[in-house]
């Protein structure tokens, strides 16, 4: 019985392989190959510690945004942490393709080891317009109103998302967290307007707040001309398929030879994209820019959500960002339990990372592990975790540089926990090129002076400039931590010095400008950098000997030296003054270490050019704009340069 079975099935093969071979004969006589691969592969995934599904959640106008979601097996009442990115959700759950969940989550935006091992559901989704995402892609787009008709945006779109997720993922608690990096910050401080009662805690790392105060856009009104590429392979295509390309190895040539950063953008074809033509309308900071402002909105919204921002105290792209929500909440003066802060020695999204250094500068621990473990995991899981336990976090976590030291504190800015004060100290120029606490005395000269010439703009880096990069050989990253010896032994960089401290000295908070300075020009740029310069050996790191560490330094556009809104041409060679706040810094300064405060006028090609003469946009200024200018800085008596530096006294 069972030969014949076995006859009749060998007979039913050869009938099957004879059928398949008239079948590829017939093809091949016909000139076409049957294709291997099948309609559509499933792959067997049953040995995964983890299930990955990847969903089109709907929104309220029926556009439906690609979400990936990835729950550890054997899960039950988990959590959800939620990140919404223009940077593609697949690219950020499939690191590397591993059975395991770890391996996977670690991508540019997670925190990885803080999600595997709370055992949160995690979910990623593509923005609209973006990758997978169906809709409209608007750069950070603003949220419904004049500046965004549609019925649509950000806060919307998390709020339809949660609900979907809770009503969907069974094996969850119901509770939500969202959290991201940069752009990722930016969608999570839009999931705080209007928020869905299921989001329980939010943490904004390095958000973009402001793209014209400090963010990644502007700084004080200079254009950060080396984002073009960025803005071109974000919005030329769904996908980023389109790249930048430039003709010189070094960025400072490439960005030179264009002249002004509209020219460059023109070379490009960027007037199709629709962010760079509002860019190219709104260099000023007019109601286009403060509408959007998230630290002026979320000011108008009452805090209902934990949140925890994240702030890098030398991020190279949004410095601004975290602390000027910070503020922004806290003087709205409402309930402030639910606001948290954390400043970190890192550049920007570094928290995720190895923290034990930036670039020369070294920390004596690993930061970023200590933020994930002892800051970030408790502060989730009292949020989320059903049986949460007590929340051990302070409201403010600042590691203060210097001494290398996490503090732990009540409110921000404050020197210490208890038994201390800041006082604002003004840290004057003098004559020689030196500075110090006391004001300068009738009969020193009245100023120093340089000539800032465009066609030899002072690079923000050692060239070879790299472009913006942040893989291989790119050292973007850290540029806020570079040694600024280079540029002090230029002719158009004034470096003014202190003595030797005798006493440690610790800043905490933003160091204010008071720059009295003239140029021949009718328009300027002013960069001041807060430095901290190493005594000239030291032991027992020898390359730190002399070593001139930027602690807190900022760009200044002088046409708007008077209204953000509107540009004015400056009056030349008269002593005006220029007033602005630096980056937020936690520093203390060492004994046999000096504070030095270094002038400039240019920042390239981070920044574009000043043409050095007023013309009403600097986007469309013409090679024969750009002028030589004397720059005079001045310190004598009743023209003081001063610096206001936020002093911890015990
Ligand atoms: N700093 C980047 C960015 C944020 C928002 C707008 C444009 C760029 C980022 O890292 O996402």
């Amino acid at each position: 019985m069972i030969h014949t079975l076995l006859r009749r099935r060998r007979n039913l093969l050869a009938f099957v392989i004879a059928i398949g071979l008239a079948a590829q004969l017939a093809a091949q006589q016909a000139g076409s190959l049957p294709s291997e691969t099948p309609a559509q592969f499933r792959p067997d995934t049953s040995s995964f510690d983890y299930v990955k599904y990847d969903v089109m959640i709907p929104m309220r106008d029926g556009v439906k945004l690609h979400t990936v979601i990835v729950i550890p097996k054997g899960v039950s009442n988990a959590p959800m942490l939620l990140t919404r990115t223009p940077y593609n959700a697949s690219a950020q759950v499939s690191h590397a393709g591993s059975s395991h969940l770890a391996p996977i989550l670690n991508g540019y935006d997670n925190p990885d080891d803080v999600i595997v091992q709370g055992r949160y559901i995690r979910v990623v989704q593509d923005v609209r317009g973006k990758y997978g995402s169906e809709g409209d892609y608007v750069m950070t787009r603003p949220l419904h109103g004049p500046l965004n008709p549609t019925a649509v945006d950000h806060s919307t779109d998390t709020y339809d998302t949660i609900d979907w997720l809770v009503k969907n993922i069974h094996v969850s608690n119901g509770k939500v967290g969202i959290l991201g990096i940069s752009y990722d910050g930016f969608t999570t401080l839009m999931g705080l307007v209007n928020p869905h009662p299921a989001l329980k805690v939010a943490v904004p790392m390095n958000p973009m707040v402001d793209g014209w105060k400090g963010d990644d856009w502007f700084h004080n009104g200079a254009f950060r001309e080396q984002n073009l590429p960025y803005i071109y392979e974000q919005e030329a295509t769904r996908a980023n398929q389109e790249s930048w390309w430039g003709s010189h190895f070094d960025d400072y040539n490439n960005y030179l030879d264009a002249v002004s950063a509209g020219e460059l953008a023109k070379q490009h074809g960027m007037e199709q994209l629709g962010f760079w033509r509002q860019l190219l309308e709104h260099p000023s900071y007019d109601w286009w820019w403060q509408d959007q402002a998230m630290d002026k909105i979320l000011a108008q919204q009452p805090l209902k959500v934990p949140t925890m921002l994240v702030d890098s105290l030398w991020d190279q792209e949004d410095i601004y960002g975290a602390p000027a929500v910070y503020k922004a909440l806290k003087a709205t003066g409402t309930d402030d339990a639910n606001l948290f802060l954390v400043l970190g020695p890192w550049h920007h999204g570094q928290e995720i990372g190895e923290g034990s250094a930036l670039g020369a500068i070294r920390f004596d621990s690993d930061t970023g592990l200590y933020f994930r473990q002892h800051i970030l995991a408790p502060f989730l899981a009292h949020y989320l975790q059903d049986d949460a336990p007590p929340l051990t976090v302070p409201h403010v976590s600042a590691f203060e540089t210097g001494t290398n030291t996490w503090r732990q504190l009540d409110t921000w800015p404050s020197g210490c926990q208890s038994g201390c004060s800041i006082k604002p100290q003004p840290l004057y120029l003098h004559a020689g090129l030196k500075a110090s606490f006391s004001a300068p005395q009738s009969g020193e000269s009245a100023y120093d002076e340089y000539v800032s010439d465009p066609a030899k703009p002072v690079p923000y880096r050692t060239r070879p400039v790299q472009p913006v990069g942040y893989t291989g050989e790119f050292t973007w990253a850290q540029w806020l931590v570079d040694d600024q010896r280079e540029p002090s032994g230029r002719p158009d960089v004034l470096s003014f010095e202190t003595d030797p401290l005798t006493a440690p000295l610790k800043i905490s908070g933003q160091p204010i400008v008071n720059l009295i300075a003239s140029t021949s020009g009718t328009d300027s740029d002013w960069v001041v950098k807060v430095i901290d310069e190493y005594p000239p050996e030291m032991a027992p790191d020898p390359h730190m000997g002399g070593y001139e560490l930027m602690i807190s330094a900022d760009i200044f556009r002088g046409r708007y030296r008077e209204s953000l809104d509107h540009p004015a041409a400056i009056e030349s060679n008269t002593a005006l003054l220029y007033k602005w706040t630096l980056p937020t810094a936690n520093h203390v300064f060492l004994p046999g270490h000096r504070i030095m405060v270094q002038i400039q006028s240019s920042w390239f090609p981070l920044y574009d050019r000043n043409p050095q003469t007023f013309v009403p946009n600097i986007f469309l200024a013409k090679p024969e704009d750009y002028k030589k200018a004397m720059q005079r800085i001045y310190h004598g008596r009743g023209e003081e340069t001063y610096i206001e530096l936020p002093v911890v006294q015990q």
